[in-house]
């Protein structure tokens, strides 16, 4: 028999790209089933080429499945995940809510999937969006080079925020175009976006917002937070030096980052592109003379994540400049969740 799967939080932006990578990936699966709560529960949602409605998430709505992909909120996720376990099932959890348990692997599928057989709470998290954009990058120069430090910065797309993100953008753009003289001095950009901000606390239009998250001690935000705290598990460096900037730019899909790696041994571009070439899940494409540039444009749709602008620091050998692009819905989230729940899969079939 092959395993059933439940998508918990099918209708959201997540959701939807895990439905649409389900319909596009081998087929590993027996039944498929969508929940999620009562507002979108009786929704006709095309998944396999089949047409399945979304069920209420109900205890017994979890009965017989055997892997459960989850992207709901933290809150949700936390109350919801146990039970599904309870249930009998493995969950491979999307949000914040188990990603800095110690008893839960934080799982990259290009990276560290032996931890995915030591999951004493039948709970499996798959990292920030942020996070994993940069971290398929930087894991094989870690393997190659020793990687001692990473100083990031973040731009990062509104779909992140989730559809009333991207939804958010779409309206303060429509308010905005048109109006030469927005952005001037003379033309005040949120007097013609107005209140609305949705998830941001800010016009996302015409601007740049560095704040993602919410406020953690000493005024990082938990955005940045999740870069050090989650670099530092995935990679299984405890002590690595992480420092993040996470900002939100006017991008509907698509997170980038700005890297300086510092390593143990020197490191020259040539060698560094050769490792990201070979890197699985990376897609090397740096070409500045010819207009090349791992960019949101290009990346959303996709799934690797998109590396160049790669150079040696000119101060310091032992560091290394790059840039990172990578499809926020599919690796950042939907994707690294199916490849994980399909390395279960075949645990479960093996
Ligand atoms: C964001 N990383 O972009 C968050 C969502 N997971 O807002």
């Amino acid at each position: 028999r092959l395993p059933t799967l439940a998508v918990v939080g099918a209708t959201g932006a997540v959701g939807t790209v895990m439905c649409e990578l389900l319909t596009g990936r081998r087929n590993v699966w027996g039944e498929i089933r969508l929940l999620a709560s009562e507002r979108s529960a009786g929704r006709k949602v095309r998944c396999r080429g089949e047409e399945l409605t979304v069920q209420v998430l109900t205890e017994e709505a979890l009965d017989g499945v055997d892997v459960a992909m989850f992207d709901v909120p933290d809150e949700v996720a936390a109350h919801w995940a146990p039970i599904a376990v309870s249930r009998g099932a493995i969950v491979v959890d999307n949000s914040g809510a188990f990603r800095m348990d110690p008893d839960v692997p934080l799982v990259v599928p290009e990276i560290n999937p032996e931890q995915l057989r030591n999951r004493p709470r039948g709970i499996v998290a798959n990292a920030n969006c942020t996070t994993l954009a940069m971290i398929v990058a930087v894991a094989p120069l870690h393997r190659e080079y020793g990687l001692r430090e990473l100083v990031l910065a973040s731009y990062q797309a509104a779909s992140g925020a989730g559809q009333i993100g991207a939804d958010t953008l779409h309206d303060q753009l429509a308010k905005a175009a048109g109006d030469r003289l927005l952005g001037s001095r003379t033309g005040d950009v949120r007097q013609a976006v107005g209140d609305d901000l949705g998830p941001f606390p800010a016009p996302l239009a015409l601007n740049v917002v560095p704040w993602a998250g919410s406020l953690a001690d000493g005024g990082w935000s938990s955005e940045e937070m999740k870069m050090r705290n989650e670099s530092r598990k995935i990679l299984g460096l405890r002590d690595l030096k992480v420092s993040a900037t996470c900002v939100r730019v006017p991008v509907v899909t698509g997170h980038s980052v700005a890297v300086h790696a510092v390593f143990a041994t020197e490191i020259d571009a040539e060698g560094a592109r050769g490792v990201l070439r070979n890197a699985p899940g990376v897609i090397v494409v740096d070409d500045p003379a010819a207009g090349e540039f791992p960019m949101p444009i290009d990346a959303v749709g996709t799934d690797p994540s998109w590396v160049g602008r790669i150079r040696r620091a000119v101060d310091d050998p032992r560091a290394l400049d790059f840039f990172v692009t990578g499809d926020n819905l599919r690796k950042g989230a939907a994707l690294n969740t199916a490849q994980i729940a399909e390395l279960l899969a075949k645990t479960l079939t093996a």
